[in-house]
């Protein structure tokens, strides 16, 4: 068997944790030949409780599975790690306002970014999925000055995919029909899901929809609003899903992105499309080799545009908060 890859988790006693350290262990993220080293990062008070997934990990032998290791301090943690996906963070709580939220992350991912800069592996690739997700990956990768900054990544993927399933049941073509989906900006309520350069059966998505009405009112609300529809359904937040789309964005990176097709990735903006340069926004992009690129040359029309400089403005907003709370 070749050296396993160490896989660092976050969050790992939490609910999309549950469903991802199974999947990950099973071979999902880097193929079944491919030995897997899982290290396991918590609160102290979540320990005991991570102790028991990791039984249920025993209790599964899955033979790609090399090793778990579990503890509560990343600079332990993290060491020689090859993948971190940063799934932990300071969820809001009642009466929280967004100064305090990015303030409580701040604290969380200032700190492993400087654990990532001091003990990951040389090749590490980071996905920040904990929300947040595209500040605290930028608050991360900031604390992290000797990791190049093309290695840090937000995920997007979640709503790429819902994306996906909303436009396939639109148009009642199954989701392998649907290439070239594009989510734009921030992972909130102002992203933008971009139907004008996806393709159904190789036609034009927004021309095979028809109906620029749902397009506006129907499909990019509830791409946008889907977290909140499950939260209200389920009781509680995405979870499954939300592992699910992790798995594929850090597979993607790490295995390359589909032939004719691209992600959605949120990475250091280089400027294009008008993203100011140094904002981790969501962009089209195709992978192989372990990189990425930004998708270059789509035409972006005064529909996009505003919705694209939107999201883009509440990034810059958030940076700015974290800016002047000191973390970046
Ligand atoms: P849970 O609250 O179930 O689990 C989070 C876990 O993180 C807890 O076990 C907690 O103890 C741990 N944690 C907190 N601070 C930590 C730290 N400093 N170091 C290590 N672990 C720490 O949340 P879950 O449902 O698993 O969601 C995790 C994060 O994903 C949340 O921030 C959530 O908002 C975010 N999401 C992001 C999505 C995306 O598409 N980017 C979609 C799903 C999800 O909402």
């Amino acid at each position: 068997m070749s050296t396993p890859v160490k896989v660092a988790v976050t969050g790992a006693a939490g609910q999309i944790g549950y469903s991802l350290l199974f999947r990950i262990a099973s071979g999902e993220l880097l193929g079944k030949d491919t030995p897997v080293e899982l290290r396991l990062l918590e609160i102290t008070p979540a320990l005991k409780a991570l102790e028991g997934v990791v039984m249920e990990l025993d209790d599964c032998a899955f033979p790609a599975l090399a090793g778990v290791q579990i503890g509560d301090d990343p600079d332990v943690v993290f060491d020689g790690a090859n993948v971190a996906l940063l799934v932990g963070a300071r969820p809001r709580t009642k009466g929280m306002e967004r100064g305090d939220l990015l303030e409580a992350n701040g604290a969380i991912f200032t700190a492993q970014g400087r654990a990532l800069n001091d003990h990951a592996a040389d090749d590490v690739r980071i996905t920040v999925t904990g929300n947040p997700a595209n500040t605290n990956a930028l608050i991360a990768m900031s604390n992290a000055p000797d990791i190049p900054t093309e290695r840090f990544s937000a995920l997007t993927r979640l709503d790429h995919n819902r994306a996906i399933a909303q436009l396939a049941a639109k148009v009642g073509a199954p989701v392998t029909d649907i290439r070239r989906m594009t989510i734009w900006g921030n992972h909130s309520a102002t992203q933008y899901p971009d139907l004008f350069h996806a393709e159904v059966g190789g036609r034009n998505a927004a021309e095979a929809v028809g109906d620029q009405s749902w397009l506006e009112n129907t499909f990019i609300p509830t791409v946008a609003k889907r977290g909140a529809a499950i939260i209200e359904a389920r009781g509680s937040s995405s979870a499954a899903s939300a592992a699910s789309a992790t798995i594929d964005h850090t597979r993607d990176w790490l295995l390359g992105s589909a032939q004719d097709d691209w992600v959605s990735m949120a990475v250091r903006s280089d400027g294009s499309y008008g993203v100011a340069e140094g904002l981790i926004s969501s962009f089209p992009v195709t992978t192989a080799g372990g990189g990425y690129e930004i998708v270059q040359g789509l035409e972006i029309d005064d529909f996009s545009r505003a919705r694209i400089d939107a999201s883009v403005a509440e990034l810059a907003e958030e940076r700015d908060a974290v800016t002047k709370l000191g973390l970046i």
